[in-house]
Parts: C-alpha cells; structure tokens; sequence
C-alpha cells in the first residue's frame, strides 16, 4: 500500500507565495505517487483570534486554492479539519498522554505567546501540538511534508504516538517527515529574517496568490536588496536577494547558475522586473480560477462534501480502535 500523507493548511487569510512554494506546489508533485489527506485545519487556525465571518470565506479560498493549484480531487482527499469531530476527540485523549514540559519547549507557542504574554496565551495554542499529532495519527499517515518550523512538532507527534502505542499496545503508526526540497522557505518581501507570513503586518512583504498583476509588480519591484549590487545565490551574504532567486527559479524552473549567468553584468532593477512578470504569468491562471471558484462554488462544496466523508469514514475506523483501548464508552 502506498504511504499515506496528511497535510494542511490554517484558513488564517488567502494562501501566499510561500504556501504555495513551500507546500502546496510539491503536494501536486506528492500525490502522483502517495496517498493524501489535504485538510483546511481551522481548528488551528482558532488558536489565535480569527474574525468568524473571514475565515469562512478563508476556509473556501483554501479549498479553492488547492484545486486552482494543481490538487486533484480524484487522487487526494481535501476537507475541512472541523467538518471530522474525530480530530478534535483524539486530540483530547492525546493531551492526557502528553507531558506540559514537552508542550513547554515547543518553539512556536514560546514565540506566538510572546506577543500577549505566557499568561494570557490560550489552552488552544498550547495545546496545538496535541492537535496536530491527533490530525497525523487519526489516518495512520505514515508521511508528513513538513518544513523545518513544523519539525519539533512532528517529532513530538512521533512521541505521543509511540507511549501511546506502549501504555495502551500497538494503535498508531509512527510518522515520518518527508523533508520539502531544499531553499523552499520563502522569506518576506520587506525583510528576509521573517518568512513570508500571511500574519505579515506589513502587506507589502507577502504576494498573496489573488493579488493582481499590479499588485504583484509593486510588491517585487519594492522588496529590500541587499548592498553591493549583483544577483548571485548566496543566502549567507545576499539574504534578500538569494529569497528573490528562490522564487524565481521555483517558478521559471531556471537553475540558480542559470538565472546567475542571465544577470551577469545587469543591476537588480532589470532582474525584478523580469520575476516580476515571471510571477505574474505564473500566478495569474491560478487567481482566475480562484475567482471562478469565488463565483460559482458548487463544485468547491461537492468536493469538501466528499473528502469530509472519505476522511470522516477513515477516522471513525481508528477511534472506535483508540476508545477501546483507553477504555472509553460501554
Ligand atoms: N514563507 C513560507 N515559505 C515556505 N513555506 C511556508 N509555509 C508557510 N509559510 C511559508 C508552509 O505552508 C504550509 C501551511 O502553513 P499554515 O498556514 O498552516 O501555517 P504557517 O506556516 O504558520 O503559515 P503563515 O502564513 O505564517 O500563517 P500564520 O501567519 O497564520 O501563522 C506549511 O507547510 C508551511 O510550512
């Protein structure tokens, strides 16, 4: 049987550049030859405030994203995490099996607590974790794509299900990471410490897959350089402009010493305007069938109605095994 792949993505806003490079854009590539979950998990998503009403129109956006994308409903379940009670049932049982300390040192909550304080940080956020495993363990995902920020995570997830697995016998398979293709974090516009965010405060450093043409050319032809002039791929000294190259070359399919060799002796105004259009060309097939799906959603709706229930069959399947195990019901 083929390795089954579980991933996501949070309804926080409409997918950006770097979800599409860092994961969307290789999971057309993953299920030519995997088995896959594709879920909206905005469960996650509620960990920190959300606006309700945006985040349902987020919700389909995704949705309609990962088909604009490339994602074959044919091949690859895509659902909403909530519309599947199991993720949630799961991830209570296994937050009695995961220690506070563990939680404690996972990196995120450290840095998406900071802002407010430990204090006011939700249970949800803390507990994220938890989620996370119950959404990888439910299906017996045995792959996860995950960049290196999720990476702790998943490794905790591998925690969880193996003392599960001992204190209540064999229950879950144990994941693994399906590392993504070096150079696929996409970091921001305006500042290439921070990757691109779709919590980004400043909108100009994060190209959102429906931003228009216009938009996009702003955007690229205003990103920070770096000093001394010269494209060359060296993220070590040309943070901002290597993050240039990165898109450039996953979206033209150019080689770094290829786009190196066409820029030789050319300043950084004539090669952004160049990605610029490379962007745009790419970019744009995609928002036109966004904005169809934003139209006419039916056929978005028959789609999550159907991987809900393929997913829903499958999950049901494993929690009658897990509430036999701990014990719970009659
Ligand atoms: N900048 C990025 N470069 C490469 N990959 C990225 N991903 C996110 N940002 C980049 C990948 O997209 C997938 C889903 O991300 P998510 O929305 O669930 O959460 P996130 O990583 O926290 O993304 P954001 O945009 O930063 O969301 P907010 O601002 O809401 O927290 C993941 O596979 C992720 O690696």
């Amino acid at each position: 049987m083929k390795d089954l792949v579980f991933s996501g993505i949070k309804p926080t806003s409409v997918p950006h550049l770097g979800n599409y490079i860092g994961a969307i854009k290789q999971w057309v590539d993953i299920q030519k030859n995997h088995r896959c979950l594709f879920s909206i998990v905005d469960l996650h998503a509620i960990t920190v405030p959300q606006d309700p009403k945006e985040m349902r129109q987020n919700t389909l956006d995704i949705a309609a994203t990962y088909l604009a994308c490339g994602i074959d409903p044919a091949r690859s379940t895509i659902y909403i995490q909530s519309e599947v009670a199991e993720h949630a049932e799961l991830a209570w049982i296994l937050g009695t099996v995961t220690k506070m300390g563990e939680l404690e040192r996972m990196t995120q909550f450290k840095d998406k607590s900071q802002k407010g304080g430990r204090e006011r940080a939700g249970l949800g956020l803390f507990a994220y974790p938890a989620l996370m495993a119950a959404d990888i363990l439910l299906y017996d995902t045995s792959a996860v794509p995950v960049g290196e920020d999720q990476m702790q995570h998943l490794e905790l997830a591998r925690v969880i299900a193996r003392r599960f697995n001992q204190e209540f016998g064999e229950t879950f398979v144990i994941p693994q990471a399906l590392i993504q293709k070096h150079g696929s974090r996409i970091m921001s516009l305006q500042d290439a410490d921070k990757k691109m965010s779709k919590s980004d405060e400043s909108k100009s450093g994060t190209i959102m897959l429906d931003d228009d043409a216009d938009a996009i050319r702003k955007k690229i032809m205003r990103a920070v350089t770096d000093t001394g002039g010269g494209v060359y791929f060296e993220p070590e000294k040309k943070p901002a402009v290597s993050n240039l190259m990165t898109i450039y070359h996953h979206l033209s399919g150019k080689t770094m010493k290829e786009i190196e060799t066409l820029y030789e002796g050319k300043g950084y105004g004539d090669f952004k305007k160049d990605l610029a259009e490379i962007v745009v060309d790419y970019l744009g097939p995609i928002r036109e069938k966004l904005e169809t799906f934003r139209r006419e959603p039916g056929e978005l709706h028959k789609v999550l109605d159907a991987g809900r229930d393929k997913a829903k069959a499958m999950a049901e399947a494993k929690m009658e095994l897990v509430r036999e195990r701990v014990g719970l019901g009659r």
